[in-house]
């Protein structure tokens, strides 16, 4: 039996997801028509605190389309070092439009320091170009999961509103964050302009992103979208499992952190594995390997006996709890982990 903790991508639609998907009305929402995709981008746009929403194929098209619809070509986002906009997303704000990507660095907790922030900030001047937007991102994927608070997020949108900037926020996974702090998810969406979150991940839905804003913003965001093709048309068939992943897989995700809490304590006690389990606050483990052996050999060995992970780079392997993974699924990985280590 394999254990994939490579990403909570992999997870596969409940059952209750898939009659919902067998039994969508559907429509042409090219032309507006798709009736359960107005119903979850309502819904999403509700819970989310903001206007209006955009059902998206992806979160990397809700940051793409997000950044287009907020810059001009030739604009500044700023963004952190570790940011999955700027590491992982095929570099699409720049080629796509014509955007830079100023980094600033991550701090282990998934913030920007606010300062480093402002000094990126340019001033007017006919040589410069504009800063535009300030990309958050919560909970932070290659800061290990890391969840940025209400008052941070408040402190930064505060910041980049003060100089001029909006902000968008990749909340890719931003509903553990809300799990993990206890608080209302608008807590957290509320000060940012724009946020996307996914479907896709740990919300087990087989396709799609929102990305929420004011109605004049997702308007906009409408045209960005159909223009980078992602216009869909009997999108309610996926969007039916959207609808019931926010009914009944939101709270759930505190098993994963536990499961992930769990998972890191485990590692931490093998020698060989680097990780500071207090670190881990939702689903995301990322820890280094130390010992001699490189971490992609280690992935291997590890993909031999069952266990799946994912490489993030440099000595960094990562892995993910999500709806697929039980108690004793950790178990087990930490103890085939331990035995690839000891050898
Ligand atoms: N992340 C994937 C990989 O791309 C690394 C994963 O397995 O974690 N924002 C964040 C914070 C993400 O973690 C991801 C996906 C995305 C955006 C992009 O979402 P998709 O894969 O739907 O385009």
């Amino acid at each position: 039996m394999t254990i994939d903790l490579r990403s909570d991508t992999v997870t596969h639609p409940t059952p209750e997801m898939r009659r919902a998907m067998a039994e969508a009305e559907v429509g042409d929402d090219g032309l507006g028509e798709d009736p359960t995709v107005i119903r979850l981008e309502e819904k999403a746009a509700r819970m989310m605190g903001k206007e209006a929403a955009l059902f998206v194929p992806s979160g990397t098209m809700g940051n793409l389309v997000a950044l287009l619809t907020h810059t001009q070509r030739g604009d500044e986002v700023i963004v952190g070092d570790r940011a999955h906009v700027f590491l992982n997303e095929v570099g699409g704000a720049s080629a796509l439009g014509g955007l830079l990507l100023r980094q600033v660095p991550n701090q282990p907790n998934g913030t920007l320091d606010l300062d480093m922030v402002e000094a990126a900030i340019r001033r007017p001047g006919l040589a410069f170009p504009f800063s535009r937007l300030l990309c958050l991102e919560n909970t932070h994927n290659f800061c290990s999961g890391a969840v940025l608070d209400a008052e941070y997020t408040q402190a930064a949108c505060d910041l980049a509103h003060r100089r001029g900037l909006s902000v968008h926020l990749d909340g890719a996974r931003i509903f553990n964050a809300a799990v993990a702090l206890g608080v209302p998810v608008t807590r957290l969406t509320g000060p940012v302009d724009t946020v996307t979150f996914c479907l896709s991940k740990g919300l087990s839905c087989p396709v799609g992103s929102l990305l929420c804003g004011e109605k004049e913003f997702i308007a906009r965001a409408r045209r960005v979208r159909r223009m980078v093709g992602g216009g869909m048309r009997q999108a309610g068939i996926v969007a039916a499992a959207g609808l019931v992943a926010l009914d009944t897989m939101v709270e759930r995700l505190a098993e994963d952190h536990a499961n992930a809490r769990a998972l890191a304590k485990g590692l931490a006690s093998i020698p060989g594995v680097v990780l500071d389990p207090e670190r881990v606050q939702t689903n995301i483990v990322i820890f280094d390997v130390a010992g001699g052996r490189s971490a992609p050999e280690v992935l291997e060995a590890l993909a031999a006996k069952g266990l799946k992970v994912s490489y993030v780079g440099g000595a960094s392997l990562r892995m993910v709890t999500h709806h697929g993974i039980t108690a004793s699924d950790v178990e087990e990985a930490v103890e085939i982990t331990r035995g690839v280590m000891g050898r």
